[in-house]
């Protein structure tokens, strides 16, 4: 790799401001494009002479060409990260999770920048492929404007693939969690929002039964992932899930938090949410035979770096 910069969509948020730290530990220097919607500069090193911050939107293409000027490679992180966000404001959220792939497309094909890595999500399957591990050639069924747009950028970047010689490497994201995932929002991640208020004291909702299955992912595994992907002589053809192939329900979720502070905050049951996916877990073949895995970080070890307890 060339001293040249990285471009890092979306790198103030949770998932962008770990590969900036990982990229900038390696000696690289990283520019980050955020409109810090949801990022904030306090999850990004401000003082690294390396790391230069433009605030501002994919949605304008003119900005996206001026922050690609220069850089070698980009990640393309950024997005509206919540599907309810993506049906309450399916216009808006479309600017940012559709129009940016797309400027960022066209920006690389004008400068000559190959590769791109880009931040998918198994919302791509919808329920197809439920109670078993889903492989990636589970019929596609995106039943959200967030996933629909998603999968849209997967199909032009593999456009810009065979048309424009672009180099993408598109993971499909299981459930991330780690330090830094905003717990503001009720449709935050299930881990980030149970573990502040377990670490508040105050009351965990659980919708269903608790027996709903997730296959969680540590956010210092997946940057393993992604500086692989990076660096690699050559992009994994086709979208890769990012899983373990390990389901954990809520209630052993619960059981693990409730071990680390001796005890839980009152938990209440209500009705499942409309559309949950009951289990969702991934084959992760392509992962393996693609990548060298990290070992998994257990959940526990997962939850102990989240709370600053490692
Ligand atoms: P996040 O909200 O913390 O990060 C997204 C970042 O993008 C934020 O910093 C936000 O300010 C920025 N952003 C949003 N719209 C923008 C725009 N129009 N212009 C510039 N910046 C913009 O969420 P995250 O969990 O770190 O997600 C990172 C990526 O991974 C997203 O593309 C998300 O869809 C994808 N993903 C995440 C998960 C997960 O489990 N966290 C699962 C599947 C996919
Ligand atoms: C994840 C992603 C989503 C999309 C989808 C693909 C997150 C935050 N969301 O949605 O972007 O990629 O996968 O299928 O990563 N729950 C509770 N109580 C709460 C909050 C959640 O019981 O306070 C339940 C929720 O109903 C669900 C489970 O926890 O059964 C996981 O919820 P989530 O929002 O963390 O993630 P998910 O898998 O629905």
């Amino acid at each position: 790799m060339s001293d040249a910069p990285v471009l890092v969509t979306g790198g103030a948020g949770f998932i962008g401001s770990h590969l900036v730290d990982a990229l900038l530990a390696q000696g690289r220097s990283v520019r980050v494009l955020d409109n810090l919607s949801m990022g904030k500069r306090s999850n990004l090193p401000m003082d690294n002479p390396r790391l230069q911050l433009l605030e501002g939107d994919v949605a304008d293409a003119a900005l996206v060409s001026e922050a690609l000027s220069g850089c070698q490679a980009v990640a393309h992180l950024a997005a509206v990260a919540s599907v309810q966000a993506s049906v309450d404001d399916p216009v808006s959220t479309h600017q940012s999770n559709f129009v940016g792939t797309l400027n960022v497309c066209e920006a690389m094909r004008e400068q000559g920048v190959k590769r791109v890595l880009f931040a998918s999500s198994a919302a791509v399957y919808g329920n197809n492929g439920e109670g078993q591990a889903i492989d990636e050639d589970t019929p596609k069924a995106p039943l959200t404007p967030y996933a629909a747009d998603k999968l849209a950028s997967e199909h032009y970047l593999d456009f810009y693939r065979r048309q424009h010689g672009l180099q993408p490497a598109v993971f499909r994201f299981f459930n991330i969690f780690g330090p830094r995932q905003d717990p503001s929002s009720p449709y935050s991640g299930v881990i980030s929002i149970f573990t502040q208020r377990a670490q508040q004291g105050l009351p965990i909702t659980v919708f269903g039964d608790g027996e709903q299955t997730r296959d969680f992912f540590y956010v210092a595994d997946l940057v393993e992932l992604l500086l692989q992907a990076l660096l690699a002589p050559q992009v994994v053809s086709g979208a890769v899930n990012v899983g373990w192939n390990q389901a954990t329900s809520l209630n052993q979720l619960l059981a693990e938090i409730g071990g680390l502070f001796g005890g839980l905050p009152p938990v209440s049951h209500q009705a499942p949410r409309p559309g949950d996916i009951r289990h969702s877990r991934a084959d992760n073949g392509r992962l393996r035979s693609s990548y060298r895995l990290p070992p998994a970080t257990p959940l526990r070890k997962g939850l102990q770096g989240l709370l600053g307890l490692d």
